[in-house]
């Protein structure tokens, strides 16, 4: 008999019998209960729990965990609150999206476009039209696409752009968020850019659209002061593992480096002054590495 049945036909039995059951060899008297499931019982008397169902029950909440961090937005603690609810899959979030916040509503919209990965082809097209979208907006802004398109991928899971201006340096006393703003409302107005998933006064990530014939992408715009412009380039081209190595390595030779400078970190282990970076060669001279092109730094 499949198992399932058995349980059922065991569980009726029980129910069925009138007086309380104390244990396991009591149950296998009854018609339908055996060895196995008498032991269940057994189990249930002395602990109050079946290991086997508890089991059971932690890999469906790990499972459910995984499907539900696939979206945009949701992490492991939101991931598990969720679950907690009662929510054990993609189809679940969608029946009750009142659950999630706007961002969380904008990565279930895209679940399936954002599995996908960008074609290095459409990558192509991605960057030629926002490149020019940036230039109409202002011609003395610079700006490139990094990630893993910039170490030369053939796909790409989102599409990453740094900007910077002349007008915005690290030591600026006012922040500049117009700069990053102006770009993203030209980016918004031709349709290209559909939605904002957050934008700060540096930093922008969103969804776009090459047109209607392509799925909907991830697209993160940073907005970098013109001085940090070569430590961001370095830190958002990666891979991160290629960014811990070098990190490792620059300590090693004595300085601290991050997506926005290096510093030389003297024998009181506190970093000084940022060193005049004005190419990601400055970098690899400090810390004394020989230059790595981005295709060369997969890790
Ligand atoms: N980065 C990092 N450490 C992280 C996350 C990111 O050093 N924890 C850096 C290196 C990445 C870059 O930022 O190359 C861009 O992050 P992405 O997550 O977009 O990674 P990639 O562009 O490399 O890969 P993908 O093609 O999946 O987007
Ligand atoms: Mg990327
Ligand atoms: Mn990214």
């Amino acid at each position: 008999m499949h198992k399932y049945n058995a349980y059922r036909k065991a569980a009726g039995a029980i129910a069925k019998h009138p007086e309380k059951i104390n244990s396991g060899k009591e149950a296998k008297k009854l018609e339908g209960v055996g060895d196995k499931i008498g032991k269940k019982i057994d189990e249930f008397i002395a602990t109050g729990k079946l290991v086997k169902i508890e089991k059971i029950r932690a890999n469906d909440t790990n499972m459910a965990i995984n499907a539900l961090t696939r979206v945009t937005g949701i992490g492991p603690a939101a991931a598990q609150k969720l679950v907690s609810e009662g929510i054990m899959s993609i189809e679940d979030l969608r029946k009750n999206q009142e659950k999630l916040n706007k961002q969380q509503v904008i990565g279930l919209k895209h679940f399936e476009d954002f599995e996908e990965r960008i074609p290095r082809e459409e990558m192509l097209q991605l960057q030629e039209f926002s490149l020019k979208q940036i230039e109409k907006v202002d011609s003395d802004y610079a700006a490139e696409v990094c990630g893993s398109f910039r170490r030369g991928a053939s796909n790409s899971g989102d599409i990453d752009i740094l900007l910077t201006h002349p007008s915005y340096t690290s030591d600026s006393k006012t922040k500049q968020p117009k700069l990053l703003h102006d770009v993203v409302r030209q980016l918004e107005s031709t349709g290209f850019v559909t939605d904002t998933l957050s934008l700060g006064d540096s930093k922008f990530m969103g969804v776009c659209r090459y047109n209607s014939e392509h799925l909907f992408r991830r697209i993160d715009i940073r907005l970098i002061p013109h001085d940090q412009y070569f430590c961001a380039l370095l830190y958002f081209t990666g891979s991160d593992m290629f960014n811990k190595n070098m990190r490792t390595v620059a300590l090693e030779q004595g300085f601290t480096l991050n997506e926005y400078c290096i510093r030389p970190v003297g024998s009181t282990g506190i970093p000084g002054e940022a060193l005049p970076v004005s190419s990601e060669e400055d970098v690899f001279d400090y810390v004394g590495m020989k230059f790595k092109k981005p295709s060369e730094r997969n890790e």
